[in-house]
């Protein structure tokens, strides 16, 4: 059977995370507007089924820290993270965002990915198509400033797409699928992701903290799952949102404890649906001071 390990790879925000859930038809990678969300590899896994329902494919997705220039610690070592996925994988899914110009960044990655496009593993998507006037996608994008500029896209295999309305991901996935080597499965095929219980938890906390907090504070916090304990059918969870200073607490759990409620449930609500169990969150925030500059930290959490 064709089995791949394919790395999606692109900016911040190009929409890496929305792919990869909307492959796997699961919310196994969490997305916000925030750049730079996803802190981790994580891995989605596609098994493709026979009409007799015969295991014949699977492609191991990894989601990638969006790639930044930056030299701050935290950025070095999603930066790190990232290019660990590109060595690992049989195919580069390099991800670009038709809604913005090209710049520096996007150079940046080129030159990272030249040599694995001369080793034949990269395919180029344009994502968020939804987004341009009109159908003429890959034409528009081409217009997308600085994107075409150069000569990475000579002879390079190019798909246009929508992550979020599943536009175009069909056929990507069949390309990826038709240029994967032969192999064995890799997961079981009922398995979607690899991801352990307490990360899914503490991802799923960050994602709904993420999302209602503004500014530098989504960059400035981390989760740890102090404790879990499965009783009956419930699942008790006891979660620390880990921010840098004390002036940050408050704003995290906002007035008369409001927003953390807030995010309580929503991240309740969320892992209700993914476990099979009821999860029961206690939340808290406490500070790590300056956990972005200690090692310790970085390589426990991200
Ligand atoms: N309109 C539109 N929005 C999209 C599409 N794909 C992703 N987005 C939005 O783009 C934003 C970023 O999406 P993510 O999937 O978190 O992006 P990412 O590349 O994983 O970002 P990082 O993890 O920060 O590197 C979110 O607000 C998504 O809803 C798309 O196809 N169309
Ligand atoms: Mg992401």
């Amino acid at each position: 059977m064709q089995v791949a390990v394919v790395a999606i790879v692109g900016r911040p925000s190009s929409g890496k995370s929305t792919l990869l859930n909307t492959i796997c038809g699961e919310p196994v990678s969490i997305v916000s507007k925030v750049p730079q969300t996803t802190r981790n590899s994580i891995r989605g896994i596609l098994s493709r089924k026979d009409a007799e329902g015969e295991l014949v494919g699977q492609i191991i997705f990894i989601d990638t820290p969006g790639l930044h220039l930056s030299e701050k610690k935290l950025n070095l070592k999603l930066r790190e993270t990232s290019l660990k996925a590109l060595e690992d994988a049989d195919s580069i899914l390099y991800l670009i965002d038709a809604t913005r110009p090209a710049g520096a960044e996007e150079e940046a990655i080129q030159a990272i990915l030249a040599p694995y496009k001369a080793a034949g593993k990269v395919v180029t998507a344009i994502n968020k198509i939804d987004r341009l006037k009109n159908s003429e996608a890959v034409d528009k994008a081409k217009m997308v400033p600085g994107t075409f500029s150069g000569t990475f896209f000579e002879g390079v295999t190019l798909f246009s797409i929508s992550a979020l309305k599943n536009e175009g991901v069909a056929a990507l996935v069949d390309y990826l699928f038709s240029i994967a080597p032969e192999g064995e499965a890799l997961y079981p095929d009922d398995m979607y992701t690899d991801q352990n219980i307490p990360f899914r938890i503490a991802e799923v906390i960050r994602g709904e903290a993420v999302q209602r907090l503004h500014e530098e504070l989504p960059h400035s916090i981390y989760v740890e799952v102090a404790d879990t304990e499965l009783k009956a059918n419930t699942l008790w969870v006891r979660a620390f949102i880990m921010c840098e200073r004390e002036s940050q607490k408050g704003m995290i759990v906002g007035k008369g404890g409001l927003l953390i409620k807030t995010i309580r449930i929503a991240a309740e609500k969320k892992l209700n649906q993914i476990f099979d169990w009821k999860v029961s969150l206690d939340l808290r925030v406490k500070t790590a001071p300056n956990w972005r500059q200690k090692d310790r930290v970085l390589n426990k959490f991200v």
